[in-house]
């Protein structure tokens, strides 16, 4: 069989994190690799999004350009999916000229075959920066609730679904403006009129159990046309005159790009038609991994677009998306800094990237949210991983070793047919989508291994006795080999290889009933696979990775004691000390507690988040477009879940009234307080 398999194209404007991992790429990565050990044709491919809006509002709050935030993160995504053994054959970019000719030829095409069409509505206009806003960049009044920050499609105090004439008071996130209307005309993609034709094609799909449904409701409420343009100066240009200063939908051509990329990767290879293999040849299999948000767009606006094209385009095969990874509790956020990074946990954890893969696989969310947890993570590695699977590895290689780097294997019924049986069961869960189902067969392996070798104690046995008690252990460690490789492929499956001096075994091999080999020949004496997880190295992981868990500062009450003897302090410690004055950028309460802002602050280096007691004192209009002093070289910390970097100052009347420091006059954000 031909697959193509595809993960999630990641925008280009921030890092990876585990929640993408564990929601995407991972499982794209160890389908991958299992249908290629099955002897499959198999092209895994992936690349960044680098438009939409998002991108655009980032230049903008940053003060940098677009294509100044795609080039930074481009390369720093591959690079981090490379590392943790994301076996993609080929990693483009849709910044690419070869995918802006695609999309545009496909728009084009869609208006000659009569699926497009033209309406013209009214947008809100940023006066002030002098751009279109999309709903969510206009924030106001819930009409429902009262919520004063909700977005322009949603209040997320509510949950109402909103459009931003419902809200009361609105006004730009860009620049705090009131939005103004303007008329503006945009193509539409008639989804209503090929409903038909998605429905027909969604009954003769199989559909993953938390898929099904999201599918069904969008059927079920009846598809409308929807806006395939936007009026945004960052994109791919629509190919109409009359459409000068607009660009393509991000959603109409991100999905193209798995067409682009596919088409990029043949003309690599020096086939530039071996594309055509992929997407027109309808043996093919063509698997998207992607996480929940993204299902309406892989399983019905995606395939619309082949089907209007005409051009006899394979539609998708299966789309198992995955739902969402929390971390401690709450929901991952890059913005809110409540997030491990991947490059971050590559830069600190480089010898625990098959143990990351390990805790994340047995985390997968694939029907339900999962959260992920440090502690569940030390616990995953050192109950699961190396208790059950490292030490019966590491158990019989020594005892191997001790005995010489020659043996001849022999049968040992129980354990053959487990293995059968493992690689089976291993095998029938993937190809399910059940990737921590598959992790827990091959556990469930090791443990009856593990059983069985502790009932026959060769340790305890005649070296003769115990040399044969070992050579009925010597096939599954072979296969482990393999069976291993999906999942650890970085570090773990290939140390185990290079100790039996072995390479990959087809899969097929290991559901067969016959001993894989007959005689081994050790490399030398082995280490543990997997070293045991101290607390203290959990600890520094934790403090580098996600700065201390959430806390909330003892509330202070207003000192009436006279001050503490001082303790003098030398000039190089207080040297230490960075202070600047930075201008406050947003403020806004955070839920749950009456005294803290969250404030971002704009600094020389960009915006930071803080978070301070200070909702008491200050409301948060009172304090945009500020300036304040900062202690920037604080240790983050979280509080309430969002990370504070560093601290504002305020001096303290003798009443416990907060009031903020600020210089005499305007000085750049991020000048130095000496
Ligand atoms: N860029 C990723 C996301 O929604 C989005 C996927 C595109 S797949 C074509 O986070
Ligand atoms: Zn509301």
């Amino acid at each position: 069989m031909r697959y193509l398999i595809t993960a999630a194209l990641p925008y280009a404007n921030g890092p990876l994190h585990i929640g993408h991992l564990a929601g995407a790429y991972l499982p794209a990565d160890i389908y991958a690799r299992y249908l290629r050990l099955c002897g499959h044709e198999v092209l895994f491919i992936c690349g960044s999004d680098e438009h939409g809006v998002a991108i655009t509002l980032r230049a903008w709050q940053e003060n940098t350009s677009p294509q100044a935030i795609i080039d930074h993160y481009h390369p720093l995504l591959e690079a981090s999916l490379r590392e943790m053994g994301i076996s993609v054959d080929f990693y483009g970019r849709t910044s690419d000229p070869l995918h802006h000719r695609l999309a545009q030829r496909f728009f084009l095409r869609l208006l000659e075959q009569g699926w497009l069409e033209k309406r013209t509505v009214e947008q809100f206009w940023d006066a002030q920066a002098g751009v279109f806003l999309p709903d969510r960049y206009i924030v106001g009044t819930c009409p429902h609730c009262g919520y004063t920050e909700a977005y322009g499609d949603q209040c997320e105090k509510c949950g109402a679904l909103l459009t931003p004439t419902d809200l009361l008071n609105p006004r730009s996130r860009l620049t705090q403006s009131l939005p103004q209307k303007r008329p503006s005309t945009q193509y539409y993609l008639r989804l209503d009129a090929l409903q038909p034709q998605l429905e027909a094609y969604i009954q003769e799909r199989q559909w993953k159990p938390n898929v099904e449904p999201v599918i069904q409701n969008w059927l079920r409420a009846g598809l409308a046309s929807r806006p395939i343009t936007r009026d945004l100066n960052w994109g791919i240009p629509v190919p109409l005159p009359e459409m000068a200063g607009k660009v393509l939908y991000v959603w109409f051509e991100a999905p193209l790009g798995y067409l682009s990329i596919t088409q990029k990767w043949a003309e690599a290879q020096g086939d530039p038609k071996a594309w055509e293999l992929f997407w027109k040849d309808p043996s093919t299999a063509i698997v998207h991994f992607i996480g929940k948000d993204n299902i309406v767009f892989h399983t019905l606006i995606f395939p619309a677009v082949l089907i209007a094209a005409a051009e006899g385009y394979t539609l998708p095969t299966a789309v198992p998306a995955h739902e969402f990874l929390t971390l401690e509790g709450q929901k991952i956020s890059t913005s809110r800094r409540w997030t491990i990074d991947v490059d971050a946990y590559l830069r600190h954890a480089p010898h625990r990237i098959d143990e990351l893969r390990f805790v994340l696989t047995a985390l997968m969310p694939q029907t339900r949210d999962r959260d992920f947890t440090w502690e569940e993570y030390a616990t995953r590695i050192n109950n699961e991983l190396l208790a059950t699977l490292s030490n019966l590895i590491h158990r019989v290689l020594t005892l191997l070793w001790r005995l010489g780097p020659e043996h001849a294997a022999v049968t040992f019924m129980p354990l053959l047919e487990a293995r059968v049986e493992a690689a089976r069961t291993v095998g029938r869960r993937l190809e399910a989508y059940d990737f921590s189902g598959a992790l827990e067969a091959l556990l469930a392996l090791a443990q009856k291994a593990n059983k069985h070798l502790t009932e026959a104690a060769p340790w305890h046995q005649k070296e003769a006795e115990a040399r044969l008690t070992l050579a009925g252990f010597i096939d599954l460690l072979a296969a482990l080999g393999t069976l291993l490789e999906p999942f650890m492929p970085v570090r773990i499956a290939p140390t185990l290889r290079r100790y039996l001096n072995l390479s990959l075994f087809p899969w097929s091999e290991l559901e067969r009933p016959e001993l894989l080999i007959r005689q081994l020949r050790l490399s030398g004496p082995p280490q543990p696979l997997v070293p045991k997880l101290t607390a203290t190295e959990l600890a520094q992981l934790r403090a580098q990775l996600l700065p201390a868990a959430p806390s909330e500062p003892t509330a202070k009450a207003p000192s009436t004691k006279p001050q503490e003897s001082l303790q003098k302090l030398s000039m190089e410690d207080f040297r230490k000390v960075q202070l600047k004055v930075v201008t406050i950028q947003a403020a806004e309460p955070i839920a749950g507690t009456d005294r803290l802002l969250r404030l971002l602050i704009q600094a020389e280096d960009g915006l930071h988040t803080v978070v301070s007691g200070i909702a008491q004192h200050y409301k948060p209009e009172e304090l945009i477009g500020k300036q304040a002093v900062w202690v920037a070289n604080l240790a983050p910390r979280a509080l309430r879940g969002v990370v504070s970097e560093g601290m504002l100052l305020f001096a303290e009347t003798p009443q416990g009234q907060l009031v903020r420091i600020s210089p005499d006059i305007p000085v750049p954000p991020g000048s130095p307080v000496k």
